[in-house]
């Protein structure tokens, strides 16, 4: 298995998150995607490339999936922040302003000029600082998830997209979660679109199995028929994002029935999280998908500073295992997991795990 991983990933580095009141370190550091390389070339497994993917090439993958006012917003994002002052390079960009959802309140079609309004217009959470190399590091990104999609295209069976920032929680028009651009939801739109050799994957499942809800994906996919969107993670009456992902949700319009939500208790263990997995499985092998994308988050660990499931290292394995039953041609894309020391020896068995069974 081919891992394109991001050479501009730590050109995203931000310093503190807004947590309870206080400004906290953040949790999503570069060190995390540095641990998974190495275990990666440690253990061999499969070859690493940098995406042979084009700046416009990519930006054309990634106006597939998001808003064109949200891109123009945050290619643009840092040279207006530090216009507004100059001794803003040394600080990065949080919102701590929005105008809430469509409850009549406020309104979000009006683009305000003011930079801090847009911010928070922009984005959902005050936990996700935009930096100086936000943009070229998440557009480095979606072209790890666009070249994977273009090496399952090509007749291989599985390709990892190892990049840093994260994507699931990011939507159309929005950032949050250490989110910025939705690399999933664009590996799963250029599976559909096609382009190598005039191959397609028409209809794509996208399982995403980190611990908090792909609130960003469930939502750019949310009336579709041909994504079918399934997530278990941590209920969010308890856990983060709070604002989506109940069982309820089945998809709406054209989409209804293609979006399935398994919520779990915080203190979640191995074996109950595998029965959900199982559910999850059996749902998808009756869509009859082309392609899969597994949004890869390893925050389900014991170990994870900022979740509530108890899975083990070599839990790992068998989840890959899994997964590669599904039988179907699939991108992982790496999303969370803060256990930093441990992040790259659970990745590394869950991408063995599948490659051992494939
Ligand atoms: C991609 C992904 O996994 N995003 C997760 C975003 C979670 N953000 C909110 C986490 C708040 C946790 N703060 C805990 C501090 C405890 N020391
Ligand atoms: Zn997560």
């Amino acid at each position: 298995m081919k891992t394109f991983h991001n050479p501009h990933h730590a050109l995203h580095q931000g310093r503190e998150e807004m947590f309870r009141g206080r400004l906290v370190p953040c949790h999503e550091v570069p060190a995390r995607l540095d641990h998974v390389l190495a275990e990666l070339q440690r253990r061999a497994l499969g070859s690493l490339h940098t995406p042979p993917i084009s700046d416009a090439e990519c930006e054309a993958a990634i106006a597939r999936v998001h808003d064109p006012r949200y891109i123009r917003f945050l290619a643009g994002a840092w040279d207006e922040w530090v216009a507004m002052d100059p001794e803003n390079a040394a600080r990065d960009a949080l919102p701590s302003v929005w105008p809430l959802g469509n409850k009549h309140a406020f309104r979000n079609d009006a683009l305000p000029l003011n930079f801090a309004a847009r911010l928070g217009l922009f984005s959902f959470d005050s936990g996700s600082p935009l930096t100086v190399g936000t943009w070229v590091a998440a557009r480095a990104g979606a072209a790890c998830a666009l070249a994977a999609a273009r090496e399952v295209l090509s007749g291989e069976r599985a390709a990892f997209a190892l990049t840093r920032p994260p994507g699931h929680h990011a939507g159309p028009d929005f950032f949050g979660g250490y989110c910025f651009l939705n690399n999933a939801a664009i590996a799963a739109q250029a599976l559909i679109d096609g382009s190598v050799g005039g191959a397609k994957a028409p209809r794509v499942a996208v399982l995403d199995v980190d611990f908090h809800h792909g609130n960003g994906t469930q939502t750019i996919f949310y009336e579709r028929p041909d994504v079918f969107t399934v997530s278990l993670h941590g209920d969010p009456a308890t856990e983060y994002p709070f604002f989506l992902g109940h069982a309820d949700e089945r998809g709406a319009g054209a989409g209804t029935g293609f979006n399935l939500n398994l919520p779990l208790p915080r203190g979640t263990g191995f074996a109950a999280w595998c029965a959900a997995l199982d559910t999850a499985i059996n749902a998808i092998d009756h869509f009859n998908a082309d392609a899969l994308v597994v949004p890869m988050g390893l925050d389900t660990f014991e170990g994870d500073p900022i979740s509530g499931f108890t899975l083990k290292s070599e839990d790992y394995e068998t989840v890959g295992r899994m997964i590669a039953a599904v039988g179907l041609p699939t991108v992982f894309t790496f999303e969370g997991g803060y256990a930093v020391a441990e992040v790259g020896v659970n990745a590394v068995n869950l991408l063995e795990g599948f490659c051992r069974s494939c």
